[in-house]
């Protein structure tokens, strides 16, 4: 089995030379999957692996913009248009520096077997720019997203694809794409997700992925007949997904101790409560500030250049980007008493750091799986769009909770060992591919 992966994997990197994250994303996969599909042969004899690695289109383009100084700009813009089999593409845009197409592509691959886990009729997409929002007034983000949308808005829509915010997009960045999508279009559609209330948004869209991430975690802690109360919770990140996951955390009555940036993180061993946590969504989401203001603030510890994992807990909950938690830092997690990781981010834990969790059989509930809260709570926006109404937030806060228990009911289906331990990588991996791989065959050479 794996001189298998080894030789797919072979032509993986052959054929997408230097897309290192995307190498990552698929050999995780690879590893779950071949297994499967040497039991299953259909899928061998249709080439799905194969298939399903190519995105179906790529796209690329220039986005020219004038800065305050009137100076021109120019950035670069993706979308990849992955997979379509179960639905729309569907998956957030991210404004980070470090954006590349190895990054995206790996992101879009990920995205199509969580949405396919989410239950809802959604394909898999991703897209974004190597822009940098950081230290950019609202004017200058507001002429690079009406850049963007300018080219994007021919090669999205409402039944083709449907983006929607990651790193660096929120909700005044979807505001602006909105607007310039409505504008070229003459289209009033819900094109995007993560729209405010006002103009077509869902209540408890921005809430999702981190409310989702933590239900996650209960899911996995009930298998082991524990909750919440009185848990230490490690949080790295402090943005959208981070902020909602702590508020989540401290209502089922656990305790978050850290929050991070990319410059460094906090520790409040006195936990992050209700009213800290309106301070950090004020200083994150309005100032726009470091989250080394809060230690001064609070009078706690603050970390330069440092990662949280170093902290005792007994849950953890990576909520900033790839690569967070190498195979070192897994392992002084594991040796802490770390039970649980629950990733709010997308493929937040290095390979190396993956073993260690599998191997110590802690409760590991991949991305994919775990952070897929977020866009489930989209494709219910899309719902509310098409059926022009808006559900309550109990409602909706209910659909999400059940989709999250349903997927974790997915991952056990297919990820149970022998022994009873709980491998969610296997479980996501392979729960997410079959209804795609289905769907695909049913469709058939497209
Ligand atoms: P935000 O832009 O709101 O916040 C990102 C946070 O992560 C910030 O605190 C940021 O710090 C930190 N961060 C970003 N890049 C790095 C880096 N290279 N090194 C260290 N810290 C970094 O994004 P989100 O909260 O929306 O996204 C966080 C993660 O969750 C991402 O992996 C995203 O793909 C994933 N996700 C998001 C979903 C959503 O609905 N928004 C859905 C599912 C997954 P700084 O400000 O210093 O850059
Ligand atoms: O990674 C993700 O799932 C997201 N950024 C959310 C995508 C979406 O379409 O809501």
């Amino acid at each position: 089995m794996e001189a298998k992966v080894k030789e797919f994997m072979a032509k993986i990197i052959a054929k997408n030379p230097s897309e290192v994250e995307f190498h990552q994303a698929v050999q995780e996969v690879a590893e779950s999957l071949i297994p499967y599909i040497e039991e299953n042969p259909k899928y061998r004899d249709a080439k799905i692996l194969d298939r399903i690695t190519e995105p179906e289109r790529v796209i690329m383009f220039r986005i020219p913009w004038l800065d305050d100084k009137g100076n021109v700009q120019v950035n670069r813009g993706f979308r990849i248009e992955m997979n379509s089999a179960i639905g729309p593409y569907k998956g957030g845009l991210r404004f980070h520096p470090t954006v590349n197409l190895g990054v995206l592509k790996f992101l879009a691959f990920e995205q199509v077997f969580k949405n396919s886990l989410t239950t809802l009729p959604m394909g898999g997409g991703k897209g974004g720019s190597d822009f940098d929002p950081k230290g950019k007034s609202d004017n200058e983000v507001m002429k690079f997203c009406q850049s963007f949308m300018t080219e994007l808005c021919r090669h999205i829509g409402p039944n083709t694809d449907v983006p929607a915010g990651d790193i660096g997009v929120g909700g005044r960045e979807i505001g602006f794409l909105f607007g310039q999508y409505k504008r070229i279009r003459n289209e009033f559609t819900g094109v995007l997700t993560g729209k405010a209330l006002n103009w077509g948004g869902s209540l408890i869209r921005p809430e999702a992925t981190g409310y989702g991430a933590v239900y996650f975690a209960e899911e996995m802690l009930k298998t082991r007949n524990d909750s919440y109360k009185g848990k230490t919770v490690t949080v790295s990140g402090s943005g959208n997904v981070a902020q909602y996951a702590v508020e989540k955390v401290t209502e089922l009555g656990g305790k978050c101790v850290t929050l991070s940036d990319s410059a460094g993180f906090i520790h409040d061993p006195a936990g992050i409560d209700a009213e800290k946590l309106a301070y950090v969504m004020e200083l994150k989401n309005v100032k726009r500030g470091r989250i080394k203001e809060y230690a001064e603030k609070y009078g706690c510890e603050y970390h330069e250049g440092q990662r949280p994992w170093g902290i005792k807990c007994d849950i953890a909950l990576p909520c900033a980007t790839q690569n967070e938690i190498n195979g070192e830092e897994a392992q002084v997690l594991v040796n802490n008493g770390c039970f649980v990781v629950s990733e709010g981010a997308n493929m937040p834990s290095t390979p190396e750091a993956v073993e260690v969790f599998l191997k110590a059989r802690i409760l590991y509930g991949p991305g994919k799986a775990a952070n897929a809260g977020g866009v489930a709570t989209s494709g219910l926006e899309m719902s509310q769009n098409s059926l022009r109404l808006s559900w309550t937030r109990e409602e909706v806060d209910q659909r999400l909770n059940n989709i999250m228990k349903s997927i974790h009911e997915t991952c056990v289906k297919y990820g149970k060992e022998e022994d009873g331990y709980i491998n969610y990588v296997n479980g996501a991996n392979i729960g997410g591919f079959v209804k795609v791989a289905d769907s695909m065959i049913d469709q058939g050479l497209v």
